[in-house]
């Protein structure tokens, strides 16, 4: 038998022209998932297709087989094992070739036809919502076809082969075939049915495809409503009084569909033999001024890119995986998904409608290994390839068309350019004129209403916000978004609420997409998570698939929560001296009367004091009002938050007044009388704290314990300090090793002991390098309080930042439960600190740390003044960055895996003066300047006693 289908450049045979998806109808359907026999070969012609064969399977001949479950993926279920790479094809580049070792499963599935199934009228059609790589199908010994297109549906007319029972439906799967070339996104290889089968009945007079058409007129507030069927029918719409036929148009008042009012009416085709529920939503989506306007009002996308995942089940997602997706998403203000890189399984888009997300829905292509080769042999610049291309946007656009949620169709990612490209969005714009045409490689737009880029700087932005960036004058007059932005890989991004600044100042700036949604870890005994490599691939990019603002298992990490706060769609600005507050809508469509508002007010010492409801008026999408806080609040200005209340009762968002530390500071520190240091031979007594006499170093405060504190510049690399492997610029991560930052030793000069302080001088600098920073300790005290004044001068010629610069401090590893007040309750970096707010805290030492997939530095909580933990309480001067982790940073830096960090019997503490900035270099731009910690002179201190 012919193999020849595996490298074939066309998508496939046998399968019906693509046609709307509908999740149900009057038609009866049978559901395939399930329980197949599965039986994996190493290479696509290990067998014949005799096991495709009438009766095979129902005596013995599949007693050998395996199980595995559909939707699903056989790498998966124990049967090979995925393989990770970034945009390298892991087989060799040969178009259309791939190896001879191609994974192949055979699949099996006998079933019989429901009681009740109705009598061959109109047939049936087996559908496949996606399969990986390259499926054949066999039913009942015949073969019905062969398709590519991995994240798309096919339909297969079988009708005429279906019998009451003993059905055998046969499917044969290639992990690579020639599709595997149009599929290089930057994910697991992950081979499969791996979403829905269904049988469909097909009546006579049933649905085929159609088309609805909904659009809004804002300047009537009417809805105008055509439905093009290719089988004739009535289309009713009750909400709305409407009853009309297939292809008739009828024009009502309505309300609108927009993300932020996702009113959809409900309505129904009925073509006479089948009746299919429609949900319309009525918007119209246009560019005009240079914008993307919705409804005639310019968007704002909020948004995330979200590859399908699943921790257990990889991109075979049930249902109520997707609603948790699109409800964190709308819980974390997020509006907008782009669906990276494949249309997602189509429940996914219903439920964008129900909730209100915009959605750029992009096809199933990328081609992005090409770039090794200067693109040459690229398959969207080959016209051979040309209908496998036209094939996948017909069958993106034709199942998807129906949904409001869709306002951009994207021809895909990372593919170069070329002439294929432009039939696809010549075909697109065509069938679809009413939706804008996304493609961010498309550097000259010519073939898009949007231009769009990924990862440009902050600097860059701008100059495209203020129209100064050049290029064809046909691209200038276009809106801009970042397709990807912020990329959210380990501890980060940095720097979100400083773009946020730049869409809200320029109107070209329609916003932006975090890459991305969710964090691709495989759920793994050895690991916890595993990632890129633990599988033993030749090539791999390692942790590059964990770059999400969840983590895998769905819980929301630091990053989503800044990212909340920063595109929060209620602004508050008070100014606690004059004892007001200034409330935006920042919302596109929504007036502020589905909230609620509170005021608190809290002492530092006290907790909350007193708070209230907080009369806010239905101000519109814009408008913003001043309004005067509750008058009788006195103590520090610096109490006040105020929130915005969904009508579940969930914060949609906050304000809290900027207030400057060195106000905070004056108050804190009054003078005390000091306490004479007391030598001994051994140990130096100074109030408190008992230190040694030799190094000076302390090694007991108020009778606990300590190890330290000694100066500490060092951090475990974050993914974003470490930068991505093809970037010229600096990579801090690299150069903070080369330098010799994780290996400085310290060396004390001098001990003194005068009438009121010891003085340590001491410096610290890393074997092989004459750049060092010389210290001075200088400890005080009183009866009760210990207090350490540090001074830190840099020498030498430092080019690089300092990941951070602070004391580190040893406690006994009873230490668990901490409180403070200052940021939080999360982490918080100097560019990742909006959503922390400061207040009282309490945690455990284990609860402070954010589980990054791969380790690195996490958990520092900013603008701390005081922390309590082992019986010690440290006050700082100014706010400090406190961390608190049972592994060294040492530990940290040399763990692969969270399995890795085994608790030590020492709790370590890093009271940080001062930390470099995060940013998101793991794949863009680094750290702002303003959040460099540039090496220079500096004063901090700290005061401890037990508590
Ligand atoms: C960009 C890709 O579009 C995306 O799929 C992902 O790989 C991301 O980077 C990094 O995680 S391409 C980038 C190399 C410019």
């Amino acid at each position: 038998m012919s193999f020849s289908y595996v490298e074939d450049v066309l998508p496939g045979n046998g399968a019906l022209p693509p046609r709307a998806w509908y999740a149900e109808s009057s038609a009866a359907s049978l559901s395939l998932n399930g329980a197949w026999r599965f039986r994996l070969s190493e290479t696509a012609d290990a067998h014949d297709d005799s096991f495709a064969a009438e009766g095979y399977g129902e005596g013995d001949d599949a007693g050998e087989w395996a199980e595995v479950t559909v939707p699903g993926h056989w790498v998966l279920q124990g049967h090979g094992a995925p393989l990770y790479t970034n945009h390298l094809y892991p087989f060799p580049v040969d178009p259309p070739h791939v190896p001879a070792e191609n994974p192949t499963g055979d699949h099996l599935r006998v079933f019989d036809l429901p009681d009740g199934w109705p009598a061959d009228d109109g047939g049936a059609t087996l559908r496949f919502d996606g399969v990986e790589s390259c499926a054949r199908v066999w039913l009942n010994g015949t073969g019905i076809g062969e398709f590519k297109g991995s994240r798309l549906p096919h339909e297969f007319a079988v009708g005429h082969l279906l019998r009451p029972t003993g059905n055998v439906l046969a499917v044969r799967v290639h992990q690579w075939s020639a599709g595997s070339y149009l599929e290089d996104q930057d994910q697991w290889w992950l081979p499969g049915i791996f979403r829905d089968v269904t049988l469909l009945h097909r009546p006579a007079d049933g649905a085929l495809d159609f088309f609805v058409h909904a659009s809004y007129d804002h300047t009537a507030g009417t809805g105008t409503l055509r439905v093009d069927s290719d089988v004739n029918g009535r289309v009713t719409v009750d909400g709305l009084g409407v009853e009309v036929a297939t292809g008739e148009t009828v024009t009502v008042p309505v309300e609108p569909w927009t993300a932020e009012t996702p009113r959809l009416y409900a309505g129904a085709l009925d073509t006479g033999g089948e009746r299919v529920p429609l949900r319309i939503g009525f918007r119209t989506v246009e560019l005009s001024d240079g914008l993307i306007k919705v409804n005639g009002v310019p968007v704002l996308f909020k948004g995330v890119n979200r590859h399908e995942w699943h921790p257990e089940r990889g991109r075979a997602l049930d249902l109520e995986t997707m609603r948790r997706d699109v409800e964190l998403m709308k819980a974390h203000n997020i509006n907008a998904v782009r669906t990276s890189h494949y249309p997602p399984h189509p429940a996914f888009l219903d439920l964008c409608d129900e909730y209100g997300l915009w959605v750029i829905d992009e096809c199933d292509l990328e081609t992005h290994g090409f770039v090794e080769q200067g693109w040459r042999d690229n398959p969207v610049d080959d016209d051979r390839w040309t209908p496998a291309l036209l094939d996948r946007a017909a069958r993106m656009v034709e199942r998807d068309k129906n949904h409001p949620s869709v306002v951009v169709w994207s021809l895909g990612n990372e593919a170069g350019t070329g002439r294929g490209l432009t039939a696809m969005a010549e075909w697109i714009r065509g069938r679809d004129p009413e939706r804008l045409i996304h493609y961010e490689g498309d550097a000259n737009c010519r073939d898009v209403d949007v231009y769009s880029r990924m990862y440009a700087d902050h600097a860059e932005v701008d100059r495209i916000g203020r129209g100064l960036d050049g290029g064809p004058s046909h691209r200038r007059a276009l809106p801009f978004i970042l397709c990807e932005y912020a990329h959210a890989m380990g501890n980060g991004p940095g720097g979100l609420a400083d773009y946020q600044r730049l869409f809200a100042a320029h109107d070209r700036l329609q916003g932006a997409f975090v890459w991305e949604w969710i964090d691709h870890g495989i759920a793994d005994e050895r690991y916890g998570y595993a990632y890129g490599g633990d599988f033993g691939e030749e090539l791999h990019d390692g942790n590059f698939v964990c770059d999400g603002l969840l983590f895998p298992d769905r819980t929301p990490s630091p990053g989503l929560l800044e990212f909340k706060k920063v595109i929060e769609p209620v602004r508050f600005e008070i100014d606690a001296t004059a004892g007001t507050v200034r409330v935006t809508n920042r919302f596109d469509f929504r007036d502020l009367s589905g909230l609620t508002f509170t005021w608190s007010y809290e002492e530092e010492d006290e907790g909350a004091v007193a708070s209230g409801p907080l009369t806010v008026p239905a101000l519109g999408p814009g408008e913003s009002t001043e309004l005067k806080l509750p008058r009788d609040r006195a103590g520090s200005p610096d109490g006040w938050t105020l929130r915005a209340l969904d009508a579940d009762g969930h914060e949609v968002a906050w304000g809290r007044p900027e207030v400057t530390t060195a106000a905070v500071r004056a108050a804190r520190f009054p003078g005390r009388s000091g306490t004479r240091p007391v030598p001994g031979p051994d140990r130096i007594t100074v109030g408190p704290g008992v230190f040694d006499a030799r190094t000076g170093t302390a090694l007991s405060i108020g009778g606990v314990e300590v190890v330290g504190p000694r100066l500490d510049v060092w951090r475990a690399p974050t993914d974003n300090d470490n930068g991505a492997s093809w970037q010229n610029d600096e990579r801090l991560g690299l150069l903070w090793r080369r330098l010799g930052l994780h290996r400085v030793r310290h060396r004390a000069d001098a001990v003194e002991v005068t009438d009121d302080a010891l003085t340590v001088r001491g410096r610290s600098a890393p074997a092989g390098t004459d750049i060092g920073l010389r210290t001075l300790f200088r400890w005080s005290a009183d009866e009760e309080l210990l207090r350490l004044a540090v001074s830190v001068v840099p020498e030498g010629d430092w080019r690089v930042p300092l990941p951070r610069l602070g004391v580190r401090l040893g406690l006994p590893g009873g230490a668990d439960a901490v409180r403070w007040f200052g940021g939080g309750p999360g982490e918080a970096y100097p560019d990742t600190r909006a959503a922390s707010r400061v207040g009282r805290w309490e945690s455990t030492v284990d609860a402070l740390q954010t589980p990054y997939v791969r380790p690195q530095e996490n958990g520092a909580r900013a603008d701390v003044r005081w922390a309590e933990i082992g019986g010690l309480r440290v006050e700082g001067s100014p706010d400090f960055f406190f961390t608190a982790r049972r592994w060294t940073t040492e530990h940290l830096d040399a763990a692969e895996h969270l399995t890795d960090l085994v608790p030590g019997d020492t709790v370590w503490l890093n009271l940080d003066h001062a930390l470099q900035g995060i940013g998101s270099q793991s794949c863009g731009p680094g750290v702002l300047p303003q959040y460099r910690l540039t090496p220079g002179s500096a004063e901090f201190t700290f005061t401890f006693r037990t508590c």
